[in-house]
């Protein structure tokens, strides 16, 4: 009901909606409706209301609920289901979870802060509240599990294009890092249940800085990690870039699905690629080897060419590249 609420406040933000009438159209007491009103007030909307015209919505909060999401959202799947928290230790935790016990695929977790967020290999993602969008999709994709590494290609086509797309110059560092001024501004962290030929559920969570300051980053990453905000030099519009991402990531997701393709996403992380024609330090578990990227083929595979002329193909997952000079 509190969705319905709001979206009636969101279509008559110019006049006043009466209690009657929004009794009337839910088929509920004007009491229930207040109550709703209350909550809404708590969640930090700023609901006017006069005595005989009714009620007025006047500002929504910066929060990144369903309620919020709903209708900057074209998708079928991604997103139909919005669960959004105030604080969690990780969204991605979260979606394991969920996922396990029979939730749909679609869903996403957003929260405002994570207080133990994830990165790779039992690494820490900073998450301050109400900064950045930290989420997580949960996806039951009927593919090899061995094809399950191409999410990630597909979640970083999605957020590179979405970034692109509000003027700012993001690069895609395969294959989970996107990049700007050298420095990270968006991890993705794939996480993958199933077995030998099926896969259970997939989980994918991202991770983008958004309107972090730069003193507010531990002081241990703030020298290779950067937000949209201090590269945009204005705050960045939340709802609209979760939006953007999502509805750019099933379209692209679908790709890989009907056509069992991602050719699409493939193209985007070529054509933003951070790495490609560079030379990078390949740090696998028992050695680290030179050499330069020269391609990123169909499947989302990275092609080197080691200094002695070899040419190796990495799948992600396997190894770590790092740029020469610096942090990239
Ligand atoms: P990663 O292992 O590539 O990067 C983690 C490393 O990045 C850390 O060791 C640290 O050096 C640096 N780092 C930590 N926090 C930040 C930050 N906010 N910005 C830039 N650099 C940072 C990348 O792992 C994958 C991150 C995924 C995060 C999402 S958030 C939603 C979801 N839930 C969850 O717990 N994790 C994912």
């Amino acid at each position: 009901m509190k969705e319905k609420v709001l979206n009636m406040l969101k279509e008559n933000k110019k006049g006043f909606i009466s209690g009657q009438k929004l009794s009337e159209i839910l088929g509920v007491s004007r009491t229930a409706v207040w109550k709703v009103i209350n909550h809404l007030r708590d969640e930090g909307y700023d609901i006017e209301s006069v005595s005989r015209k009714g009620y007025r919505l006047k500002v929504s909060p910066d929060i990144l609920t369903q309620g919020e999401l709903n209708r900057l959202l074209n998708t079928n799947i991604i997103g139909n289901k919005i669960i959004h928290f105030d604080s969690i230790d990780s969204t991605n935790t979260y979606a394991k979870e969920l996922a396990s016990r029979q939730e749909k695929a679609g869903t996403v977790i957003i929260a405002e802060e994570q207080t133990a967020g994830k990165g790779r290999l039992g690494r820490n993602w900073t998450s301050p509240k109400g900064k950045g969008i930290w989420m997580s999709l949960i996806l039951k994709p009927d593919i090899d599990p061995t094809d399950a590494a191409k999410i990630t290609q597909i979640g970083a086509a999605a957020v590179c294009e979405a970034i692109r797309d509000m003027g700012i110059e993001a690069y895609v560092k395969w294959p989970n890092d996107i990049i700007l001024n050298n420095k990270k501004v968006c991890g993705i962290l794939t996480e993958m249940s199933g077995e030998l030929n099926t896969i259970n559920y997939i989980v994918m969570g991202i991770g983008i800085n958004a309107n972090i300051d730069s003193t507010e980053f531990p002081d241990d990453i703030r020298k290779i990690a950067t937000s949209l905000k201090e590269y945009h030099r204005e705050e960045i519009d939340r709802k609209h870039l979760v939006a953007s991402i999502l509805n750019r990531f099933e379209d692209l997701y679908k790709e890989l699905i009907d056509e069992n393709s991602i050719k699409r996403s493939i193209k985007i992380c070529k054509d933003s690629s951070i790495l490609l024609g560079k030379q990078v330090r390949i740090i696998s578990r028992h050695k680290e080897e030179l050499g330069k990227a020269i391609d990123i083929t169909e499947n989302g595979e990275l092609i080197i060419e080691k200094e002695n002329g070899e040419v190796e193909k990495v799948i992600s997952g396997e190894i770590s590249v790092r740029g020469i000079n610096g942090y990239v």
